[in-house]
């Protein structure tokens, strides 16, 4: 791990007192904090003004109680979450995830990397993050719903569309924010469209936002290799996940010419030298809601890993798509010495300290999901515009401002990173690049 310069140390020293055992938010406070010595030497008041301290401290965290009844009439509970962490540039903003590992670790290191990618996109919004310890697999539609009325029930009252504006995230997707949505309507007796984001189409979503984040990742990664005169035709590509964010990443890279070989979910690897048969993907995981090992039984020349390393299939471009430190120093080192020359992360933090020091070693095109996987939010932050001028824009015309924001994203960690003498190195320039306009805003609301 790179030092901490001394007043910076003690700073994320007291992030480790405050928050005992929340280690994915230690993570991510720490390699923001790595990259802003020389931020602070040149922003006398930043330090004064304690922006740093501060903006490790959320604004407001919400924890609650999720009853439900599950289908043989059992009482259930759950814990919800939302962390409100920054609303210096706009309302916070951040989605919602259902898994059995949320605690609040999760919730705040996700809603704290949100803040940085949200500064990035250029976008009026803040930073947060929700969820809950519920774990979606194997439930029924109408269990689905009572949980979703339930969280709802509670989080109601913190949300509004100059408040608090949330959207999907792993295990959230159409359907949850369907009923979560129809709940906050029903208690409010409001139809307030900017509420939520990643909505039906019919009821005030937008077009390309469901495609957005694998396609705004494979934009981005398009943009670093262009930067070194490559591009994807012809590549070899490997994508993690078998969800939101990896279906639309593979989609984008056929678009643009690549070859995506393998992608996976938490109980294996489906390996295809023939280059994945998407729409197949598509039917098993969005309409038939299987596992990935099923692709195995209708293409006979496709191998199941059951347990299987992504990681160790040889490839040009690798691009993590399915959760939080999924590839390990051991895998950076794997992909590094078998040719890969850019990684673009689609999940928020795919990759450990050691993974990320060994991908800036070796000078590979490395995108941070903070830089990479924007373009979900960035296009959330589409659909609040269409909602707010009561108007829909077509596809063509929502995807080319997605392209132009991850293009501006792109363009700004490039020449941040030079301006700060690390060429080439987009954690620093991300990190910075966020910080900065945040922090200018936090100094100019005073102390709050
Ligand atoms: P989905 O729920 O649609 O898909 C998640 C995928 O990741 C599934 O294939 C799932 O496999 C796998 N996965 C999830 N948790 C684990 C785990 N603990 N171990 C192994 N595999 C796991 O979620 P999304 O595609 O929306 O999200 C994927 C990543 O992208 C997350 O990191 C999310 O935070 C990030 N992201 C999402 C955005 C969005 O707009 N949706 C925007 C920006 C980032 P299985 O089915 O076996 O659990
Ligand atoms: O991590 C993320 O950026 C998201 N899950 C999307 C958030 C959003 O508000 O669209």
């Amino acid at each position: 791990m790179a030092q901490l310069d001394e007043r910076i140390g003690e700073i994320y020293n007291e992030v480790l007192r405050r928050n005992p055992g929340e280690v994915e938010f230690h993570q991510a406070v720490r390699e923001v904090l790595e990259c802003l010595g020389p931020v602070l030497a040149k922003h006398p008041q930043f330090a004064h003004n304690k922006i740093v301290q501060r903006i490790c401290e959320p604004e407001r965290q919400i924890i609650f109680r999720v009853p439900w009844f599950d289908d043989q009439g059992n009482v259930q509970i759950n814990r919800g979450f939302r962390v409100e962490f920054n609303s210096s540039l706009g309302p916070y903003k951040g989605g919602i995830r259902f898994h059995p590992s949320v605690y609040l670790g999760i919730i705040k290191f996700l809603g704290f990397e949100q803040i940085f990618k949200n500064s990035l996109t250029g976008m009026p919004i803040g930073g947060g993050k929700g969820g809950s310890d519920f774990d979606p697999k194997g439930k029924s539609d109408n269990e689905i719903m009572r949980f979703c009325q339930s969280f709802m029930t509670e989080l109601y009252r913190h949300l509004g569309e100059y408040t608090d504006v949330p959207a999907g995230d792993i295990g959230v997707g159409g359907r949850e924010i369907g009923y979560m949505f129809g709940q906050y309507k029903r208690i409010t007796n409001r139809y307030e469209s900017g509420v939520f984001t990643g909505k039906g189409l019919a009821w005030g979503g937008s077009l390309v936002r469901t495609e957005a984040t694998g396609y705004g990742c494979t934009f981005f990664v398009r943009e670093m290799l262009k930067s070194r005169k490559q591009s994807f035709e012809g590549k070899r590509c490997v994508v993690s996940g078998s969800g939101n964010v990896a279906i639309y990443t593979i989609e984008k890279i056929q678009q643009l010419g690549g070859k995506v070989v393998a992608c996976s979910d938490s109980n294996g690897v489906i390996f295809d030298d023939n280059g994945l048969d998407l729409e197949l993907i598509k039917r098993l995981k969005e309409v038939e809601r299987r596992r990935i090992a099923e692709y195995a039984s209708h293409h006979k020349q496709a191998k199941y890993l059951e347990s299987g390393n992504i990681w160790d299939i040889p490839c040009d471009v690798a691009m993590p798509s399915a959760t939080q430190n999924e590839l390990n120093g051991k895998d950076a080192a794997t992909l590094v010495k078998n040719g890969c020359i850019a990684v673009g992360e689609g999940a928020n933090m795919p990759t450990t300290p050691d993974g990320i020091k060994i991908f800036l070693d070796a000078k590979i095109a490395y995108g941070p999901s903070k830089a990479a996987n924007a373009g979900g939010v960035a296009t959330s932050a589409l659909e609040m515009q269409q909602n707010a001028s009561r108007d829909s824009w077509s596809f063509e015309f929502t995807e080319a401002k997605l392209d132009q924001i991850m293009q501006g994203i792109h363009q700004s960690c490039y020449e941040t990173a030079e301006e700060y003498g690390a060429p080439g190195n987009y954690v620093l320039g991300a990190n910075i690049f966020g910080f900065i306009k945040v922090a200018h805003a936090m100094v100019a609301h005073g102390l709050i």
